[in-house]
């Protein structure tokens, strides 16, 4: 998966890991709990600039670096971010950490674990006690695709052009499957 394109500009003090963010003004944040998400969430930030949806993109760690995240969402209103898109493995508390310092939607996406395949972190993502919510999609890279476009969604419902690339995303995906036909030939 290739690296998304753009210049970072940073927003909260030393960062923990940067990766890179491919505008001025991003609209969806999309955070991760390590680097070794990335290779998943990549499929996240590619989906969303195929939409031309600028995005920040950064790793930080509910339990590594608490008080860069606590920072990062407390401020990502702020900055102009309106959907945060945050992916975690293992005993995953980063998506409800990032929730509790935002009224902004969070989406969470479970990453896939060594020890119990993603099923710890897709408990610890989705099982949010009722006050503050966390959107959680599938483990692994099916859920970062559509936390993706469920960030496109939200986005859409006040700008025509997105709702439009949506349908056409839509569309071309029934085509391809539907040119598929006989799977044998
Ligand atoms: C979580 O721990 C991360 O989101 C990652 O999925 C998992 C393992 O992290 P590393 O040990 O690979 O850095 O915080």
């Amino acid at each position: 998966m290739k690296k998304p394109t753009g210049v970072y500009h940073g927003v909260v003090g030393p960062p923990a890991l940067l990766l890179q963010s491919s505008s001025m003004n991003p609209q969806v944040g999309v955070i991760m709990g390590s680097k070794s998400d990335w290779d998943v969430m990549a499929h996240a930030v590619q989906t969303l600039e195929s939409f031309k949806v600028a995005v920040e993109v950064r790793v930080l760690s509910a339990h590594r670096t608490p008080d860069a995240l606590l920072e990062w969402a407390a401020s990502a209103e702020s900055r102009g971010l309106e959907v945060i898109i945050a992916a975690a493995g293992g005993a995953a508390h980063l998506a409800g950490v990032t929730a509790a310092k935002t009224i902004l939607p969070v989406l969470g996406v479970p990453m896939e674990s060594a020890a119990l395949k993603g099923m710890d972190s897709l408990l610890s993502t989705v099982q949010m006690p009722a006050g503050i919510p966390v959107a959680t999609f599938a483990i692994g890279r099916a859920g970062a695709v559509n936390a993706a476009l469920y960030a496109v969604a939200i986005l859409a419902g006040k700008d025509k052009a997105l709702r439009d690339a949506l349908k056409r995303y839509r569309e071309d995906q029934s085509r391809k499957v539907l040119e598929v036909g006989d799977p044998r030939s």
